[in-house]
Formats: C-alpha cells, structure tokens, sequence
C-alpha cells in the first residue's frame, strides 16, 4: 500500500489532488464488511466512502490502514445505506478494550462523520509520507463521538489541514506518563511540516478524560490553531494543555498547563473559566447554563450548519459553546408556506415581515410542493433591512453538501428572476452589528446581479447554487452573480462542506467584492465550474475584488471562468493586502477518471492578475492550466508576497512582473515599478541523489536579506525558463555590497524531495525580499546526479 514511485510527472500530479469522480461507495453493517470495505478503500487509488449502517461494530484487533485517494467513514445509515440519513442517528465502533483505528494519510482527505468511538486503546490520524504536504487536503471531524477510550483522537499532520466540529471527547484514562496518554484530543502538527495549515477545533466538548485537549509542540511561524466555542471541563489532569500558541476563542476550561512555548495567543477573547452546568449527556442545562448563547457566531471560516445531535447549529440569538445547541430561543420564526410572487406567505411577505422587526427573526421554508420549488418572482423581492436568517434548507427533501470538494446537496428553493427583474436578494445592512444570512437556495436569471450585499454589517451567503442546479431552462447573471460592497466580516462560503457555493454564470464576474477597509472572506467554493467540478459554466473574472483591504480568497476552486480566475484592481480606492490562499485556480475538483492527472480547468486568461494596490500575497495555492501567463503583478503592485505555491502547465510565465515577458536582470537598487523589479536568482547547479542534493546559485540585487525558494519542475519551457511545480526546499542569502549598483551573494541550499525522485528534474527559483517583494521565476537548471548527500548536512 506503500504510493512511492520513480515516474515524476503524471503520478505527482495524480497525487495532489487524488481522484474525485468514479469514487466507491461500500454499505457496511458488520465488523467484517468494515475491515473488508476499509482494506479495499485503502488499495484503490480512487476517493472512497464507507457507510456504516446505524448499528455497533466490534473491532478488538489494531487496524492501520494507508489510504490511497479520499477516504470518508460516515455513519448512521439505515440498512441498505440510502442517501437520506435520520439526522440524530449514529454507528458505534466498539474496540472491546484492545481495538484502536489506525489512519497514515498521504495526500488524500480523510472525513470521519457520525460515528460513535469506545473502548479502544485510541483512533490515530498520522502522516504517511513527511514530504509533499497536499494543498488542500483535509482531516474533518464531524459529529463524532470519543467515549472511554485509553486516548481519544490523536492527530499528527504534516501537511492535511484539521477540522473538528461537533464532536464529543469523553472519558479517556489511559494511565501512561505523558500528555497523549488519555488525552479526549492531541491535535499537533508534524515536525516536518512545512506549509501553513489550518488546525481548528470548533464546537467541541472535551470531559471527564484524563487530559481534556492536547496541544503538543512545533516550530514557530505557522499560523496557530484555533479553538473556538468548545468546552473542556472536568477533566482530572488538566482540561488545557498548550505547547504552542493556540487562538482560544469564546471556550471554556478551568485547569490549563501552557509550558514550552504553550500559551494563548494574543488574539484569544471570549473565554470563561466556569462551571458549564451541562447535564449528564453533556447538554447545556436549560435554561441555567452560561453556554447558551454565548459562542461565537462568526468564527473564521463560519459555522457548521448542525451540532452534536443533529439540529440546527445557531438556536437564538447566539450560537452555543460545545457539541450540543440548546433549544433556548427567542429569536421569531417566518415560515414560507406559498411559492407565489407576493402575498401572505410568502418570501416576500416573510421579508416585510422581518423588516417589521429590528431583532433578528429566522425564515424557512414549508412549501406544499415536492422539491425543487421554485419562486417565480414577477416583481423585485424588497430589500432586506433587518437581522434574519433565510434557511432554504428547511424545506423537506433539502439536504446538505458531505463531499469535501464537490457540492453535492440537494437545495429545493429555487429561486428566478426569469431574466427580468436586475436582483434576486438584497442585503441592506444598516448597522454594524447586523448580520443577515442566506443559505440552501438556488439563484437564476437576473440582470444584475443574484445576491448584493450592502452597508455596515456582514453578509453570510453559504450552500446555495448559483445559475445551476435546479431542472429549469439555464439563466445566468448579467453582472455579478455575488456582489459586496463594504459590508466587513462578510463570509461567502466557509470551511465545512456543507457551506459552500456554486457559483456560476456571471456574465462580468463570479464575486465582485468592492471598497472596504476591512475584510470579506469567500472560502471553500467552487467558481466556474458545473456541479461535476470538471466542466464549465463560466463567470467572466471568477473574483473581482475592487478597492478591497484585507479581504480573503482562501480554498476555492476557480476554474474554466473566460477570463481570469482572480482579479485585483482599485476602486474608490487603493486595493490591498488580499490573501489569496489554498485555492485550486485552473483545476478540477472531478475527475474525470481516478489516479490520473486533475482535469484541465483553466481560466481563460491569468490565475491571479493584481493591478492595483501593496501588501497582497499569495500563498499555497494550486495553479495549473490557465491560458496565459499564471500570476501577474502590474507596476501600480509592490509588496505582492508569492510563496510556497505550486505552478504548472499554464500558458506563459509561472510568475510575469510587469513589463509583460521575462524581466531582464537589472539594477534593483532604487527600482521601482511591480514588486520593486526584484530579480529572479541565477542558478549554477543542483546535484544530489533522488531525494536529496544540493542547489548552488546566485542573487544580483539591492542590500538585504532575500528568502530563495527552490522547485523542481517536470519539464523546462523551450526559452530556458519555468515554472514552479513543485517546492522542494528554501534557504536565506543576504546581500550587504550593493551601493549604486546591484550587490550579489551566492547561496548553497539542501533540496528534498522524498517520494517522487530529483533526478531528471529541471530546478527553478524565485526571490522573495523581507517586504514581500518576489521575483519572478528563475532559468532552470538541470539536477543531475551528483555526491551523495547525508540529511545531517554532513558530506562524508
Ligand atoms: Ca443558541
Ligand atoms: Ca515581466
Ligand atoms: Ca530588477
């Protein structure tokens, strides 16, 4: 089960994002048909799913699988394993005292929901491979259950990005010395991981283990992880303990040992070191307890729609801290009860009633049709002007998106403009507290744009599609089909499956983002491309931020739009410090057949084309295919930071600084222009064996200390210059002879590549200066066999 292999292109391509489209689905309801189901799944290179009927598995021997591909457990399925699911049900996995579930993970995402873990010495979660971390891979945890097992979950990633929802640790007391041992969670990151994650723990309730939750150590400079609106309580070692700065947000916990660098960041608020008050099912007592309405209800990346038990997520005014939503609620229900344009019971109606009352009310839906039911609006629905929640979920045959890169929900609230009317839903913030939110529709057909939002307070817009997914004659947007002007804190999409967008058919743009000084994020959709995520429905520009500060592109999949994947030009006002992370720009999220390259889904021109403003980077995202030069900075740009992406196959330069073509090398002392004219390095050798060797070269340029991050590439293009495909190691030089001129220092610096092999590779580098300031991509040069290199550094 071992992935290693010699072939470098096709195979590394295969294994960043593994296959998607003729996935396996197994329907296990014993012990045997598990372990058979789980080996099967391990073998086959495709993404594979094991539903577990709602009942008690008993696993007492220890099983570690590798998995090939996408590997989702979920529980809780009736007999025969049916799409539906009675959302409150859940499969049990017994380990009869000396079972523990294994999982070493390569590169595909591994989703764990709805299952119910006892009696095991633990369920681990450890890398299989220390190199190649995926881009935007995944470990999610959701719905889970942890109960008196020695240690709960321990997860160790080196490059899978973590989350964990709605999960329960309970009762773990292993009695071994050190702070996994029945630890309810141990979250780390690997010592050898390189690429910035995202390590999150949200509604989560950790009580009665020996250790509550497990922050072990790492090295400096990542991101830290979060912990937002979970509960560790009652735990007899501590219910804390921190060997790394974490983010501790609106949670709970009163004994805490932070050593070793372990502390709460500077950025925690909102924690309460009280007694909880849950009952013995680890509820929030009602209505005593101080977990009610007390969590945060925008956490990066948003919420999960559900908790624990399967309800809904936010209950009254506020989310609650923990696995479970109490059903506390003052907040008014709107119920839609007719699919005509106006009168009483409708949207409409639900709208003038919501804007009747300034405290947030909740919408949903009880339409006497099967799904899909579809609104014909034959006039302009009002604005919305007050605090409320449109959950087109809830209406029956609704179900939420479970695939981790694909949508695959059923939405049953169609709503069309038929071409005729300019918006479909408006959000008119009035205030900065306000925040209003749309959920599990579908938009088409109007002449401007499907959703605006607008003003002081935030927009939430997450699980709906956009100019597809309903069986009506296809309409698109004449504008934007998602437009933002001002309105911070606006989340389109969010880190949980179950919230992201499809977003299709915008004639100018997918999302338009406009002024503001404060961010918006849009995280996890898909932009461009049909439900299959291989074939397109274009937008013109997939993101256009105009005039936009601080605001983040992270986790998308942008492809197949006409123009480019992500545009970033002034408005009103300078642009600046976009974040453009993690995102697959001219990829498919399908796949056309597993184990093989991902489709071709390029834009029709620039991944990434930054026009106006400073400070903006763009880190870790996958960039293939796209139909001209990939990442272009325009002279009004300086301070655009380009690191750690990988970049290939596209038309045209990996990385074009303006003048358009590839820039000579020229005197950067006192340059000015796209990213200060910052020249690429020049690189005279790189040798080594397969999976280690050494990279020699040169940098020209102004006084300072430059980042050098080096890539190996499959092929080289015929000018003598590449891409960047692969990242394979980075040093520092420093620069201290320059006067008028450029200054120059040489740099010698370790690459590795340990599954895929060097040899025959082609080397490139970029510059990046210490204001963020990066090169373009360097010549290439040839890796060739060389001396043997030892990983300590020492040549013998
Ligand atoms: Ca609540
Ligand atoms: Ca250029
Ligand atoms: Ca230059």
């Amino acid at each position: 089960m071992n992935r290693r292999c010699q072939c470098f292109g096709s195979l590394l391509l295969g294994l960043l994002l593994s296959s998607a489209a003729p996935a396996a689905v197994f329907c296990v309801d014993t012990s045997a048909e598990f372990l058979a189901a789980l080996e099967t799944a391990a073998d086959s290179p495709e993404d594979d799913t094991i539903r577990v009927v709602g009942t008690t598995l008993t696993l007492p021997e220890v099983t570690t699988t590798y998995p090939q591909g996408a590997l989702a457990i979920r529980g809780g399925y009736a007999p025969a394993c049916p799409d539906a699911r009675n959302p409150a049900s859940f499969s049990s996995l017994l380990g009869a005292g000396t079972g523990r579930l294994g999982f070493q993970l390569y590169d595909g995402d591994l989703t764990l929901e709805r299952l119910q873990f006892s009696d095991m010495t633990g369920v681990s979660v450890l890398p299989a491979s220390f190199s190649h971390p995926s881009r935007v891979g995944q470990i999610l945890v959701q719905r889970c259950a942890f109960l008196a097992n020695q240690s709960g979950l321990l997860i160790s990633t080196v490059g899978h990005d973590v989350r964990i929802e709605n999960s329960l640790f309970i009762g773990s007391q292993a009695n071994g010395g050190n702070i996994f041992n029945g630890a309810g969670l141990s979250v780390g990151r690997s010592v050898s991981a390189t690429a910035d994650l995202d390590i999150t723990v949200i509604n989560s309730t950790a009580f009665g283990n020996k250790n509550g939750i497990v922050f072990g150590s790492t090295y400096a400079g990542f991101t830290p992880p979060q912990v937002i609106n979970t509960i560790s309580f009652n735990n007899r070692a501590r219910d804390l303990t921190l060997r790394q700065p974490v983010v501790l947000e609106n949670s709970l916990w009163i004994s805490e040992d932070f050593a070793f660098g372990g502390v709460a960041h500077p950025s925690s608020s909102g924690n309460l070191q009280v007694d909880p008050q849950l009952d013995g099912n680890y509820r929030p007592l009602e209505p005593g307890s101080p977990m009610i309405d007390s969590g945060s209800d925008f956490p990066p990346g948003g919420l999960p729609s559900r908790d624990h038990a399967g309800g809904v997520r936010r209950v009254g005014v506020r989310v609650d801290r923990g696995a479970y939503e109490s059903s506390i609620s003052s907040v008014p229900v709107l119920t839609v009860t007719s699919t005509a344009s106006s009168g009483p019971g409708t949207l409409r109606q639900a709208i003038l009633d919501a804007n009747a009352d300034p405290d947030e009310n909740r919408i949903v839906f009880s339409l006497p049709v099967a799904c899909p039911a579809i609104l014909s609006l034959v006039s302009a629905l009002p604005p919305l002007t007050a605090p409320a929640t449109i959950a087109g979920e809830t209406q029956a045959g609704s179900r939420e998106t479970l695939h981790p890169r694909l949508f695959d929900a059923t939405a049953c609230v169609v709503l069309s403009g038929s071409g005729n009317l300019a918006t479909g839903l408006e959000f008119a913030t009035t205030s900065a507290g306000q925040h209003m939110s749309v959920s599990g529709l579908v938009f088409y057909g109007f002449t401007s744009e499907a959703v605006r939002i607008s003003g002081p307070g935030r927009g939430i817009v997450r699980g709906n599609t956009f100019g597809t997914g309903a069986p009506i004659v296809a309409q698109g947007f004449a504008d934007a089909v998602i437009r933002v002007e001002d309105a911070p804190g606006t989340l389109i999409g969010g880190r949980s499956p179950d919230a992201r967008n499809v977003i299709t058919r915008g004639a100018v743009s997918g999302i338009h983002l406009l002024d503001s000084d404060a961010g918006r994020s849009v995280v996890g959709n898909s932009i461009g491309l049909a439900l299959s995520g291989n074939s397109a429905l274009a937008n013109g520009t997939g993101v256009l931020v105009a005039g936009g500060e601080e605001d983040r592109i992270e986790r998308n999949y942008i492809g197949f739009n006409s123009g480019r994947g992500i545009r970033i030009v002034a408005g009103a006002s300078p642009a600046g410090q976009t974040l453009i992370t993690h995102n697959g720009l001219g990829i498919a999220p399908g796949r056309a057949s597993a184990g093989e390259d991902p489709e071709d889904a390029g834009n029709g021109s620039n991944a990434v084309r930054i026009e106006n403003g400073t400070g903006h980077r763009i880190l870790e995202n996958d960039i293939r295919f796209n139909d001209a030069d990939a990442l272009v900075v325009l002279t009004a740009s300086r301070r655009v930071e380009i690191a750690r992406n990988r970049i290939s196959r596209n038309t045209g330069q990996g990385i074009d600084l303006s003048p358009d073509g590839i820039n000579p090398i020229d005197n950067d002392v006192g340059a000015t222009g796209a990213n200060d004219g910052l020249n690429f390095p020049t690189l005279f050798l790189a040798e080594g064996d397969a999976n280690l060797g050494i990279v020699y070269g040169t940098l020209q340029s102004r006084n300072g200390t430059f980042r050098i991050e080096l890539f190996a590439n499959a092929s080289c293009d015929a000018n003598g210059f590449g891409e960047a495909e692969l990242p394979i190691g980075s040093g520092t030089v420093q620069i201290g002879d320059a006067t008028a001129a450029n200054g120059s220092a040489a740099f010698q610096i370790e690459v590795r590549d340990g599954d895929y092999g060097l040899l025959g590779s082609a080397i490139t580098a970029i510059a990046i200066d210490a204001d963020g300031n990066s090169s373009e991509i360097s010549g290439c040069r040839a890796y060739t066999p060389g001396p043997e290199i030892f990983s300590d550094g020492f040549e013998q």
